[in-house]
């Protein structure tokens, strides 16, 4: 359990209460945090707390109850049920902050041992008007709610009034974790840094005869080293023709000169989650083919940052990248035909098979709104403070027979992450080198 000195407790008893205003009078919300997960006999994942429960407490441990009350005259009370102190289980599996260092370091109202929660939640939904809820990802939670008032329906004939609705609270949160404050975005500058510390130094490391996962070990170290202890997903170090897949985290294979690498990798800090990627060449020097394709998703990824202020949407930055990559790839014979029916269909997604990029934040694919329309399109416009990724690609896998063989086995993406400000954009992804002379120049004065 680590406690978290990078955001205040301030901040999250402003979330809480921002939270509790967009409760309805008299009901109670009721988020639970993350269970130990078993990896294999008597051994555990190591720990990732449910990030909205984590949003409205900062509180770390597994198995917690938040209950935010809003009675009828508008009071509210943040509760919390954790863990009790317990020496034997302490000295075995580590330290509990325990009830009475709750109230103090998380600033909850009250604080009470996850034995008594029965005796005190039933008391606080009875009588209320609606529950509210996460539900999304978490049906056993959910189940313990609906027994809980299963168990407050057992008294209505001793007049126990049962809340009539059960809502589910996810949107509030999400969209409360959409928008960053100050405090937030400097964490998630932080890790963007520490990120791009870890893909220089995987530059610096790789050489041809290496493994994958050797190279792995690498951004682990530096992301640890400088206070990122863990990956905020599972890092995709991908030689040659293995970046054609696009979720390709095996990172068995040996790295082969005149190859590229393809690491999709970023650290996590006090929860916030980097994302960045970079392709590089396993030599250090771009062959002409990769060289051609590198700068072409490079292009189009400035651009589409270039674009980002309030009020911009995916789908327009979508139409500029694929507009771009589309005469692109019919510049160099790769898509063949008319070039206007291949604009209008976008014929470039035959290449560019995932979306141009995502929110980021607590989640690496943060939750939010997209708004999406019929087509697909994601339409929500950018206000400042949102955080996302502009991630462009190229894959082009070894059996396409379609393209002259000296494409084949070139996968490249590129992904910095970047932060809508009042008047356009600040990209967080400062220190990864991404353009070919940086990229060549750090390689060659590290062999
Ligand atoms: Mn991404």
């Amino acid at each position: 359990m680590i406690k978290n000195t990078l955001l205040p407790a301030a901040e999250f008893c402003q979330r809480r209460s921002d939270f509790i205003q967009q409760m309805p009078v008299n009901s109670i919300a009721i988020i639970s945090a993350g269970k130990e997960v078993t990896r294999s006999n008597d051994t555990e994942y190591p720990f990732c707390q449910s990030k909205n429960f984590y949003f409205l407490t900062g509180f770390n441990e597994p198995d917690a109850i938040l209950a935010l009350v809003k009675n009828a005259n508008g009071q509210a009370q943040s509760i919390l049920f954790s863990r009790e102190k317990d020496a034997l289980q302490e000295i075995w599996h580590g330290r509990r902050v325990g009830q009475i260092a709750a109230v103090t370091d998380y600033q909850v109202d009250l604080c009470f041992s996850l034995l008594e929660v029965d005796e005190q939640l039933l008391p606080l939904i009875e009588g209320k008007d609606a529950v509210l809820i996460c539900q999304q990802g978490e049906p056993a939670f959910e189940q313990q709610v609906m027994s809980w008032l299963a168990d407050i329906r057992k008294a209505v004939r001793t007049g126990a009034k049962v809340p009539k609705s059960l809502l589910d609270c996810s949107d509030i949160i999400h969209e409360m974790r959409l928008h960053k404050s100050s405090a937030e975005l400097n964490i998630m500058r932080q890790v963007n840094v520490i990120s791009g510390a870890a893909h220089q130094r995987a530059m610096q490391k790789t050489i041809a005869g290496k493994f994958e996962y050797q190279i792995e070990a690498e951004l682990l170290h530096e992301f640890a080293r400088n206070g990122a202890r863990h990956p905020a997903y599972s890092s995709i170090v991908a030689g040659g023709d293995n970046a054609n897949i696009l979720h390709y985290t095996d990172n068995d294979e040996a790295l082969n000169d005149g190859d590229l690498l393809l690491i999709d990798a970023g650290g996590e800090l006090a929860g916030y989650a980097a994302d960045i990627t970079r392709t590089f060449p396993v030599n250090g020097k771009f062959s002409h083919e990769q060289a051609i394709i590198y700068q072409l998703v490079l292009d189009s990824q400035n651009l589409a940052i270039a674009a980002i202020k309030p009020e911009q949407t995916f789908a327009e930055l979508n139409r500029i990248v694929c507009n771009f990559l589309t005469q692109g790839l019919y510049d160099l014979g790769i898509l063949k035909g008319d070039l206007e029916v291949l604009l209008a269909q976008r014929a470039c997604k035959k290449y560019f098979i995932h979306g141009l990029g995502h929110w980021l934040g607590l989640d690496v694919h943060d939750v939010g709104d997209y708004h999406a329309n019929a087509q697909r399109e994601q339409c929500r416009p950018f206000a400042a403070n949102m955080v996302m990724t502009i991630e462009p690609g190229i894959y082009i896998p070894l059996n396409d027979k379609s393209v002259d063989e000296k494409w084949r086995g070139i996968g490249v993406r590129i992904e910095d992450n970047v932060a809508v400000t009042e008047t356009g954009y600040e990209n967080l992804t400062v220190n990864a080198p991404k353009t070919i002379v940086e990229i060549e120049q750090l390689m060659a004065n590290t062999k």
